[in-house]
């Protein structure tokens, strides 16, 4: 271990080989039938084969060495293609363009025919992935667990500007990646009873399914190490109602098979509000069962007491959303292994760490205790002894404040009390946890509560999407950077040199000119790679503040055309996000962007000034063709709400300059790269506290603020709806009275801050260095880094390599 496996052992006609013998043995193709869906599967299954040497290298490795295992335990991987991330991990991705040519194949073409994995809905889905990546390249022993959906997030289309969502089908061709594991199989339950048998209370679940693992190699940087994200797939426990299929009743016999795989048919779309939905719970507890019965399976098959359980697994709970696992654990240790309540509740909090990713209210998981005992009712029982625990072991502890209140199990607290360290995700948010959010838990435990900022992998977010900037990099400051991105810092003292900017400089046109191309063969228009690249991408939410974006956007092309001879700077604003499709004022955003895109985009007075762009089914794929042509990075968040961000980051390495307000890790991004790197604008946490106290602060800022009276008068009047003037009425009207989000009252300073950035555009040198400082500094934010912290301060592991 420690060598490079791959780039020794594998020759171009070794590989070449090995494609053909899969085209011919694995899909019992002919070269000339192959269609290039056959000539991906080709290509990955001989990829895969590289994976597997490390992967049995490391599983072995951990085993001899006996070593603690991290177990991930997340409802969402938001993971992408896995082509390409693997071929650049193993440090094949030229030979594998090279042999495809040989074929007559394009290597692009192959790349993009892959479907995503979208088994996510956003930052905390896509942060689970960067961290499977991170943890195979620092070779930390882990496992990621998830849920095999079926379907993963939504597609995503416009009809009339109008969001419509279809199903996802990323499994109707062969998945290539994954290895079936019939063999390790947990029977999970649910509802039913409780029963004494011997003198002991017994769980006699209602309702069984069975959860079958399918295992995904994750290999880290350079082949090193890799690690294993196991997927559960639902089936039912009894296969087919023979008796009934017999007397004709075909669908009836078919009845349990259906309901057990509703379990993983379907990952939930709505990440803003929380709703209690059984088959929700019953998801939740479906992975985390499984996961920790296999857990225990590992641990027994190496270690007879369980009362060492701490010293050999860290739990990661990945928000509240598998925060069953402190009472399932509890369940565990107590029902099948004999541990008193006493023993087994600190031994689990021992190996339990949550991460919380939001403060906002209305996503905070709490289960209505009728559900709740319902579907689980012996987890129902534990629960309440884990509070009766917590309030024995801490009699301070205010009587307003326990895991069931109100006849609601709440989460938050469930999992808090649970777990030995609970974290935030950005300095900011970490502090408004213990201010905010778990005030009196805070001061019970002291000390619980800690950071661990975000960060991306520069793998895939610099390496394999940006390879013009990468090359430059390399030939700049040597190679090595890919998993060492604090020697970013070593291209500080080239922003002097004149030369080096102009490569910067045609890196980022490069891919400006790709994404041109992209958005005229996507959207049908056309924009010019001189024009300034503005982008704005993730869930449309109404505290991301999109409608900020595109009321100023509005002020913007009123401007031009008051003045349609001005000295302006072209841009393009490209928007992508999806919203949760019940969520009925994010739509409406979306309707006004795309209904302001087609009247702007009409305008022949302003056409060849101003862009906007909105493609449709915004994911992983997307990102990686949108962020390394950006220019700008819009994080314009209401201050206190975005508990980290991680597209920032993504921006922020690829040498795009942010426009943000003091939100969640944009602290971060503006302490490394310096005010004068950074557009900043807008009220800080606590001036949005106090601003909020005004009944009448939306109307005040909007009388005071003639652009945004302007922008409102015309959505008003039907410019941008002429086929429905009164269509926005409604959002106007929140505008004025109900802003929650206060875009009213950081409108002016947005657009005075994007009125800096054309000043600072204009003058190609300033922005050159800005753009190249932005990277340059960005070493604090790969995911490398946290994960090292996180190993260090939650999990107490240490790196195999
Ligand atoms: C809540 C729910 C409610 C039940 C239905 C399904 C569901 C799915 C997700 C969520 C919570 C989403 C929280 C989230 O994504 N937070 C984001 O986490 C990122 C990674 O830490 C962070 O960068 C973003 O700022 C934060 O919004």
């Amino acid at each position: 271990m420690g060598k490079v496996l791959n780039d020794l052992s594998v020759t171009p006609n070794l590989l070449k080989a090995e494609v053909l013998r899969h085209l011919t043995f694995t899909l019992g193709k002919d070269t000339p039938n192959a269609s290039l869906y056959d000539w991906r599967m080709a290509l990955s299954f001989a990829i895969r084969d590289r994976i597997v040497e490390p992967w049995f290298a490391s599983t072995r490795r951990t085993w001899a060495e006996d070593r603690k295992r991290v177990y991930y335990l997340s409802m969402e991987f938001l993971i992408g293609r896995l082509l390409e991330d693997a071929c650049v991990n193993l440090g094949l991705r030229e030979m594998a363009e090279e042999v495809m040519a040989e074929f007559g194949q394009d290597f692009r073409a192959i790349i993009e025919d892959e479907p995503d994995a979208a088994l996510g809905n956003g930052g905390l889905g896509r942060l689970a992935a960067c961290f499977m990546e991170s943890m195979a390249t620092l070779g930390c022993p882990a496992y990621g667990y998830g849920i095999r959906y079926e379907h993963g997030l939504f597609r995503q289309r416009f009809e009339g500007g109008q969001q419509v969502e279809t199903p996802e089908d990323w499994l109707l061709m062969r998945h290539p990646w994954e290895f079936e594991r019939p063999e390790s199989q947990y029977t999970i339950g649910f509802k039913g009873e409780m029963a004494t048998r011997d003198g002991r209370e017994v769980w006699v679940p209602g309702e069984t399914v069975l959860a079958t693992a399918h295992d995904t190699p994750v290999v880290g940087w350079q082949g090193k190490w890799a690690n294993t994200l196991r997927l559960w797939g639902a089936k039912p426990t009894t296969l087919f109602d023979l008796e009934r299929f017999n007397r004709g009743d075909f669908a009836a016999a078919a009845e349990p098979e259906a309901l057990a795989r509703t379990l993983s048919r379907v990952l939930y779309p709505d990440d803003t509000t929380y709703q209690g939905k059984e088959l929700r719970l019953k998801q939740e507890f479906f992975l985390t069962s499984a996961a920790l019965q296999d857990i225990l399976r590992r641990f027994k098959a190496a270690h007879s007491d369980v009362r060492k359980l701490p010293n050999h697994v860290a739990i990661q709970m990945n928000d509240t959303h598998p925060a069953i696992a402190g009472p399932e654990l509890i369940r565990l240790l107590m029902d099948d292994h004999g541990v008193p309540f006493e023993e087994a509740a600190p031994i689990a909090r021992e190996c339990l760490g949550y991460t919380n990713h939001t403060l906002l209210p209305e996503a905070l998981e709490r289960w209505a205790t009728f559900t709740f005992g319902n579907v689980l009712p012996r987890h129902m029982q534990i629960v309440e002894r884990i509070d009766a625990w917590h309030k024995d072991e801490n009699y301070h502890r205010p009587h307003y404040i326990g895991i069931v209140k109100h006849h609601e199990v709440r989460m938050g607290e469930l999992a808090f009390i649970m777990a030995h360290k609970v974290n935030g995700v950005s300095a900011l948010h970490s502090e408004l946890v213990k201010k905010n959010l778990f005030p009196e838990l805070n001061k019970l435990h002291p000390g619980r509560i800690i950071n661990q900022t975000n960060g991306v992998t520069p793998r895939r977010w610099l390496k394999m999407c940006n390879r013009p900037l990468s090359s430059l990099i390399t030939e700049t400051i040597g190679p090595g950077w890919e998993d060492d991105l604090d020697r970013l810092t070593a291209l500080e003292p080239h922003i002097s040199e004149k030369g080096f900017r102009a490569l910067f400089d045609s890196a980022k046109r490069t891919n400006k000119i790709a994404l041109s191309h992209w958005i005229k063969d996507h959207c049908g228009l056309t924009v010019s790679p001189d024009a300034l690249f503005d982008v704005q991408v993730k869930r449309i939410h109404e505290y991301k503040r999109q409608l900020l974006n595109i009321l100023e956007t509005i002020a913007h092309w009123h401007q031009i055309k008051a003045a349609p001879k001005g000295n302006w700077v072209p841009r393009v604003k490209i928007f992508g996000g999806k919203s949760a499709p019940g969520y009925f004022v994010a739509k409406e955003i979306i309707h006004l962007i795309n209904d302001v895109a087609r009247v702007v985009n009409a305008d022949p007075e302003t056409r060849h000034l101003l862009t906007v762009v909105y493609p449709a089914n915004y994911n992983v794929s997307m990102a990686e063709h949108l962020i390394p042509a950006a220019d700008l990075s819009e994080q314009i968040s209401t201050a206190g709400k975005e508990a980290s961000g991680t597209g920032n980051m993504k921006f922020m390495m690829n040498g795009a300059p942010t426009i943000g307000t003091l939100d969640g890790a944009n602290v971060e991004i503006l302490e490394q790269v310096g005010a004068e790197n950074f557009f900043l604008f807008g009220l800080t946490a606590e001036e949005v506290m106090r601003r909020r106290e005004d009944p009448e602060h939306s109307r005040k800022a909007i009388e005071a603020s003639q652009p945004l009276q302007d922008v409102l008068q015309m959505i008003a009047e039907g410019r941008f709806s002429p086929d429905q003037p009164d269509r926005y009425h409604g959002l106007v009207h929140r505008v004025w009275h109900h802003d929650y989000f206060l875009v009213a009252s950081d409108f002016d300073a947005y657009h005075a801050a994007q009125a800096q950035v054309d000043i600072a555009f204009a003058d190609r040198d300033r922005w050159l260095r800005m753009a190249a400082m932005n990277t340059a500094r960005s070493g604090f934010f790969s995911s490398d880094r946290t994960i090292r912290s996180y190993m260090k301060d939650i999990w107490s592991v240490t790196s195999a390599l």
